[in-house]
């Protein structure tokens, strides 16, 4: 389990790191991304430390996805990816669980066509 302590995110969730706030609640907050793949790229996480999917309890999991969706609702989107790493070979970087939510508005902007590449 990687450190609370040290966690990049968890300090976002303190105020210690500045983000651009979207939602919070007691178990969850929501941001947008610092290297967006499209305009509105937005994380959200569970306030509990814990790196993977499986390691955080149920009652912290639960609220995730919903508040995806209404960000999802909030932002008017139609096209859009839902995406969570865990673990390096899946291309996870900041060990603390998120989920990306990448708005597709076009073929134009962002990534495009297909699967983010992240
Ligand atoms: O994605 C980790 C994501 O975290 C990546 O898209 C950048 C984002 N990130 C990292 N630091 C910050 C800060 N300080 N603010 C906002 N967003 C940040 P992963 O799924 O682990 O590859």
């Amino acid at each position: 389990m990687s450190s609370a302590a040290a966690c990049i995110f968890c300090k976002i969730i303190k105020g210690e790191i500045p983000s651009l706030k979207i939602f919070e609640s007691e178990k969850t907050f929501a941001f947008l991304d610092i290297g967006p793949l499209s305009k509105g790229h937005s994380l959200v996480i569970p306030k509990y430390h814990g790196a993977k999917l499986h390691d955080i309890p149920d009652d912290q999991l639960s609220e995730l996805l919903t508040v995806t969706k209404k960000i999802a609702v909030a932002q008017n989107l139609s096209d859009y990816n839902i995406l969570q790493n865990n673990g390096r070979i899946a291309h996870q970087v900041v060990d603390h669980v998120h989920f990306h939510l990448i708005p597709k508005p076009n073929e134009t902007e962002g990534l495009g066509v297909g699967w983010p590449s992240k």
